[in-house]
């Protein structure tokens, strides 16, 4: 009998973040498609994956919340690299941190190094809090006009399916039309891109402001995995060291990559090519 070769996973790095899990914003089936799907070396989970502050003011934890947790636990079962970078709506769970559970190692942040080489600083982002005035729309809109709004935007997706359309997100169309939600975004990047640079490396990744992006920022490269709130995306490192961004809704399967430099074919990374 010819013992199974084994076959090398699609994808080097897989980094999600913000996902909200027990909030109401959450898009947990998009995800849950996403995790069945991928097939990675290791997967990153970059903070606010449950959201902590939501569970406290109310109990919301549908089946599809589990759902996805359990695929997590599986991943890491079946021998994918799990690390766990606890945000600030999960920050209770930052006590944990340097400690592995389920197979899952906890970090407050650390250094990720992509295949050719490159390291990056691996953190959630709230961390730039303080470094970003906020006139932004964060303290503008408040949280609370957030969840407001993310509830508007699903009754809108709803009409829009009805309808034969595709994933749109209201929340993210608003944000667009806000010239502090940009500025705010703005001084984001930089105060991100500061600290890679101040450490000696190569670019930061981080989540937090639910904008998913790829850009160099003062010499360094920033890379934002974005959120499973509005946008359904992920960060992904392919082998050879390369990163790229990736959008995911169920209906409208692979939306496309950005970012520089784009992984070439999407289709290699995700099984998901109609
Ligand atoms: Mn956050």
């Amino acid at each position: 009998m010819t013992p199974a070769t084994p076959r090398a996973p699609r994808t080097r790095t897989v980094f999600i973040s913000d996902v909200h899990l027990g909030s109401r914003g959450c898009q947990a089936e998009y995800l849950q498609q996403f995790l069945r799907q991928i097939d990675t070396e290791q997967l990153v989970l970059v903070g606010d994956i449950v959201d902590l502050w939501s569970l406290k003011r109310s109990r919301y934890w549908p089946p599809a919340h589990q759902e996805v947790l359990r695929t997590i636990l599986r991943i890491a079962r079946d021998g994918t690299r799990v690390i766990y970078v606890p945000g600030n709506h999960d920050e209770d769970l930052r006590e944990l941190c340097g400690n592995e559970l389920a197979g899952i190692e906890i970090r407050r942040d650390f250094i990720h190094q992509t295949a050719d080489g490159k390291r990056y600083l691996v953190l959630h982002g709230d961390d730039f809090d303080g470094a970003v005035t906020f006139s932004g729309w964060l303290k503008y809109i408040g949280e609370q006009l957030y969840d407001v709004l993310l509830c508007l935007g699903r009754l809108v997706q709803w009409a829009r399916r009805r309808c034969g359309f595709g994933y749109w997100s209201l929340a993210t169309w608003i944000k667009e039309q806000v010239p502090d939600a940009r500025r705010y975004i703005e001084r984001f990047e930089h105060a991100a891109a500061h600290a890679a640079q101040r450490h000696g490396l190569d670019g930061v990744i981080c989540g937090h402001i639910h904008r998913p992006g790829i850009r160099d920022v003062g010499g360094v490269r920033y890379c934002n995995d974005g959120d499973w709130v509005e946008h359904c995306s992920a960060l992904v490192e392919d082998r050879s060291g390369r990163l790229g961004l990736l959008f995911f809704t169920g209906d409208a399967r692979l939306i496309g990559f950005a970012g520089q430099p784009a992984v070439p074919a999407p289709a290699a990374v995700l099984d998901v090519a109609a």
